[in-house]
């Protein structure tokens, strides 16, 4: 972003909010939460007034699809937003017109000597300016290109619904990253791997003929945030996605998205030249299967010639790789990266990869993999490396590769659907958790290397960046399951395209789109939301702890896990309990994966005294008795952490139930039921952890904590998912 310049007073913004609280106490009214933030229901009277003077009518100038689209979306949004049709014109004629168009599209645009501002700005910048000409005040938005039109317009749309000032605007933004891609975990048959809000939102069965029209709301809502690329399938792939047969679904997917400049990608499977092509092997070094995969890259393209590239999980959790074939992850990424090159593709290489040796750290395992290869990737390959070392944790030190591999692209992948963090259950807004990730300095080359400039490409210098979030969408009414995880989708988008924007910016955007503009509603809301992450770690895993969930679905806890054959499958192999005490030696008297970090993070986090609490149990190896910074033993801390995510799930189920009036009913009884839920999860969490725990520490539950509400047996029995069926 480079700058975003609002010049009016406080006082009329404030005057706005006002209005805003008397409108929307008397007009709540039924929703299914399917229009997402992108609802456009009557502003508050005194705000209409006043931005219907401001806009009186709507130039866009453009015929193209995506110009079509944005056109739509202005005048739908301004006839709801301000409660009256605001007429399309051709031509500027009067105060108050709005007027969008780029370089090329608009004459008007081309007139007002902007095009080397624009053309720095790139085809998704945007410039939204009022201008006075020959005594007529017109707002202009401007681009480049057409993304950016788009994006301005839905830009200056989000102004009016969280009533900004639109009366003397200049602003200019473009998207710190290239690539903001969501990556669909979705097989064919349309279930979805770790997805918690119904099935797949692609027919594959009634596709390319029909078009499901939900698909250009979901390009739509992705545009209104920036995301501009869609991976269609699981990384866990089926050849069946790049058979001719798919390819001509694919291609009509694509078409769906294109106005909204959201590009399509599919996952590929390594093997796919065996499996689809009946070669005899898929080793990235046999030409023949490199011909393939050229082949296949033309055929895709021909019908898709906005294609992309291939997202690719390989030699890990079984999937085939080049390793497979006795070669290594450059070998492979850079035949398919060769197959796409011509077409101006990427390919996006998973660094999930960990092989495990007895006696090896998983946390380790990706570095080791990896690492070695910096520098040998072929331009268009980008490395898709997780947020943690191990694997979407409620919380999880940044990946040590960030700070290692200054020569290859690195792009980061979070995880939106919660599959650790309590499914579409729980109400938990990740945008801090990401912030933390994003601001960790690696220290790569000195103070201030921060994820976000590895990932931005500031740091060393590189122009194809990117970030993928494994999204959260699926058939459901509300598209996410649990009307706050919607909130987790659009903050993906606003950080991809923003890495330092704010978990209090886009919060307070958030609610203000969807759910409320009452000040006070918005005050409470915001905070829940902002506490939330906080207080999941501290009842799931507070201090370090970190996969101490049950089974293979990870819903509830499982600390005493200790059946499956991999070892680094087993809850007991992460946290390590024994009678001295509790967490996972990563220092030089352990596992030394403390090492994969530069100097001063490496030596802040080796230090018992000196690493951040919240990391301490990933670590170290701590006694129980360890005194922990407010004096506490260990073992009465993390009783106390679980507690206090106790206090925290009812006092957030009361500060809801107050706000009945500010929302309507519908959203607000659903987010109550699933408030309910994770309240009983909380307690079900800090009970059986607790228990489990206490056979090691041998100590009692300090003052303060409740006593548990069954036996640890109790506990052990059942997986909390099978309590309740609707925590799938
Ligand atoms: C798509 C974890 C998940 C798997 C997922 C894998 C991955 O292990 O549990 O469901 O597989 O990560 O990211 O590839």
């Amino acid at each position: 972003m480079l700058s975003l310049g609002l010049k009016t007073s406080r006082g009329r913004l404030v005057a706005c909010l006002a209005f805003a609280s008397v409108f929307f106490a008397g007009a709540a009214r039924a929703e299914d939460g399917y229009r997402l933030w992108l609802r456009y229901d009557p502003l508050p009277a005194g705000a209409t007034r006043e931005y219907r003077a401001r806009v009186t009518s709507v130039v866009v100038q453009g015929e193209s699809a995506t110009m079509q689209a944005a056109r739509a979306e202005l005048v739908e949004g301004l006839k709801g937003l301000l409660g009256a049709s605001v007429p399309a014109a051709t031509q500027v004629e009067g105060d108050g017109a709005l007027v969008v168009g780029t370089l090329r599209s608009s004459a008007f645009v081309a007139r007002l000597g902007w095009g080397k501002a624009l053309a720095a700005l790139g085809p998704e910048g945007f410039r939204i300016r009022t201008v006075k000409l020959g005594g007529r005040s017109v707002t202009v938005i401007a681009s480049s290109d057409e993304a950016g039109a788009l994006y301005g317009v839905f830009h200056f749309l989000r102004l009016l619904q969280t009533l900004q000032p639109t009366n003397d605007l200049d602003v200019s933004q473009k998207p710190r990253l290239r690539l903001r891609v969501l990556d669909h975990w979705d097989n064919l048959d349309r279930s979805v791997e770790r997805g918690y809000a119904g099935r797949s939102l692609w027919d594959w069965e009634a596709l390319p003929e029909k078009v499901d029209p939900r698909l250009r709301d979901y390009a739509r809502a992705n545009a209104s945030i920036g995301i501009n690329g869609s991976v269609l399938n699981n990384v866990n792939a089926d050849s069946q996605s790049l058979s001719a047969e798919y390819l001509k679904k694919t291609a009509a997917v694509a078409d769906a998205f294109r106005p909204y400049g959201v590009r399509v990608y599919l996952s590929a499977r390594f093997s796919a030249p065996i499996e689809l092509g009946g070669l005899k092997t898929a080793d990235p070094l046999d030409p023949q299967a490199a011909e393939w995969w050229r082949r296949k890259a033309d055929e895709i393209y021909r019908l898709i010639p906005d294609f992309g590239g291939f997202l690719v999980k390989a030699n890990s959790e079984g999937q085939p790789g080049p390793r497979t074939y006795g070669r290594d992850h450059v070998d492979g990424a850079n035949m398919l990266a060769a197959a796409v090159a011509p077409h101006g593709g990427v390919v996006m290489w998973r660094a999930f990869v960990y092989d495990m040796k007895p006696g090896y750290d998983r946390a380790g395992a990706a570095y080791d993999n990896l690492q070695p290869f910096d520098g040998r990737f072929a331009p268009n390959v980008l490395l898709q490396v997780k947020n943690g070392p191990i694997d979407f944790q409620p919380r999880e030190p940044f990946h040590p590769l960030f700070g290692a591999m200054p020569r290859t692209r690195l792009m980061p992948e979070l995880q939106i659907t919660q599959e650790y963090l309590g499914f579409s259950n729980h109400l938990v807004f990740l945008a801090p958790m990401w912030r933390e990730f994003l601001a960790s300095d690696t220290h790569a080359r000195g103070r201030g290397s921060t994820v976000a400039k590895v990932a931005d490409g500031s740091l060393n210098r590189q122009r194809l960046t990117g970030m993928a979030g494994v999204a959260n969408t699926g058939t459901a009414r509300n598209w996410t399951g649990h009307h706050f995880a919607q909130a987790n989708w659009y903050a993906f988008g606003r950080l991809a395209w923003n890495p330092d924007a704010t978990s209090q910016q886009v919060a307070d955007e958030w609610v203000k789109m969807t759910l409320t503009r009452d000040p006070p509603a918005v005050t409470s809301i915001t905070r829940l939301m902002l506490e939330s992450h906080e207080a999941l770690v501290a009842y799931m895993t507070p201090l370090g702890l970190h996969h101490i969930m049950w089974g293979g679905h990870h819903y509830g806890p499982a600390p005493w896990e200790n059946q499956f054959d991999r070892d680094d499958w087993n809850p007991t192999y992460y946290h390590r309990a024994d009678a001295a005490g509790l967490g996972f030696d990563r220092t030089k008297t352990g596992s030394n994966t403390v090492s994969q970090y530069h100097a001063p993070v490496r030596a802040r986090f080796a230090s018992l005294s000196a690493c951040p609490e919240e990391f301490l149990l990933w670590f170290h190896h701590v006694p129980w008795g360890h005194r922990m910074r407010s004096g506490r033993t260990l073992w009465d801390e993390l009783a106390h952490s679980y507690q206090r995510g106790v206090d925290w799930a009812r006092a957030a189920r009361k500060s809801w139930d107050s706000l009945a009036g500010s929302i309507d009913e519908e959203r607000h009884a659903a987010v109550a039921r699933k408030l309910a839920i994770q309240e009983r999860d909380a307690v079900w969490w800090r009970d059986s952890v607790l228990l489990y725990f206490q056979t090691f520490s041998k100590r009692p539950l300090p003052a303060g904590v409740e006593q548990p509400q069954k036996t640890l047996e109790e506990y052990k029995a059942k997986s909390l998912l099978d309590v309740d069926a609707s925590a799938r």
